[in-house]
C-alpha cells in the first residue's frame, strides 16, 4: 500500500493538494477535519465535544482522532491501493499510534511529506478562505493565529518523528497549486518503490 501523511500548518495546503494526489494514485483521503466537521454538522457526541475545541482552534483530544483513524482503516483497507492521511498525525502520540495502526494491518507509512509556506501567506489563505467557508475556525485573525501558534507549539515537532525513521519530505508549499503539486507528485514517484 501507498500511504503518505500529508502535514504542515493550518493553511499550508493539505486538503486543496490531498484532492490531486488522491485522483492521481489512487487512493482514499483521511482527513480528520473533514471528518470533525462532519461529526458537528450531524450533532454527534464526538461533534459536539469535538465543536468545543475546533472553534477556538485548538486541537481536539488524542483519543478522539485515533479512533476516527481506525474505524477508517478497518473500513476501507481492503478497498484501496492507500491511503493519504490529512492532518493526522498531529501530536506524537498520533504519530506512534497510526505506526501500531498500521503495522497490525500489515502495512506501513512510505512516506510523509511537509508543506513548507510561510506565515503572512497562512494568514492570508485562510484569511480569505474564511470570506466564503463558514468555519469558525477561519473567522478572526485571533484565532487563526492560534491555530498556527498550536501548530508550531505542539504539532511541528511530528517532523522529528518521521526524520528519525528517514520518511520525512520538506516541499516548497509557495506558488500555484500545480506547481506544488508537480514538487509532490516528483516525491511520491521516486518513494513509490518502498511502498508495501
Ligand atoms: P483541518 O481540517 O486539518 O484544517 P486546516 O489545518 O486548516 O487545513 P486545511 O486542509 O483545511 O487547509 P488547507 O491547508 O488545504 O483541521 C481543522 C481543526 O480540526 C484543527 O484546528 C483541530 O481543531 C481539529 N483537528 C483536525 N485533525 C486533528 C488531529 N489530528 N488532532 C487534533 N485535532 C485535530 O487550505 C487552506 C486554504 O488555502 C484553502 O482556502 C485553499 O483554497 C487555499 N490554498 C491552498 N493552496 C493554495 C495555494 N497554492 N495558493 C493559494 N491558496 C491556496
Amino acid at each position: 500500500m501507498l500511504n503518505i501523511v500529508l502535514f504542515g500548518s493550518p493553511g499550508a495546503g493539505k486538503g486543496t493538494q490531498s484532492q490531486k494526489i488522491i485522483q492521481k494514485y489512487n487512493l482514499m483521503h483521511l482527513s480528520t477535519g473533514d471528518n470533525l466537521r462532519n461529526a458537528i454538522e450531524r450533532q454527534t457526541p464526538r461533534g459536539i465535544e469535538a465543536k468545543k475545541y475546533m472553534d477556538r482552534g485548538e486541537l481536539v483530544p488524542d483519543e478522539v482522532v485515533i479512533g476516527i483513524i481506525g474505524r477508517r482503516l478497518d473500513e476501507f483497507r481492503d478497498k484501496t491501493n492507500g491511503f493519504v492521511f490529512d492532518g493526522f498525525p498531529r501530536t506524537k502520540i498520533q504519530a506512534r499510534e497510526l505506526d501500531d495502526m498500521l503495522t497490525e494491518r500489515g502495512t506501513s507509512i512510505t512516506l510523509m511529506m511537509a508543506l513548507e509556506v510561510e506565515h503572512s501567506e497562512l494568514v492570508n489563505r485562510l484569511t480569505n478562505r474564511g470570506k466564503s467557508s463558514g468555519r469558525p475556525d477561519d473567522q478572526g485573525i485571533e484565532i487563526i493565529k492560534n491555530r498556527i501558534t498550536i501548530y508550531n507549539e505542539r504539532t511541528k515537532n511530528v517532523m522529528d518523528y518521521y526524520k528519525a525513521q528517514q520518511k520525512y519530505f520538506g516541499i516548497d508549499g509557495m506558488g500555484t497549486v500545480d506547481e506544488i503539486f508537480d514538487r509532490i507528485s516528483n516525491t511520491i514517484n521516486q518513494q513509490m518503490p518502498k511502498a508495501k
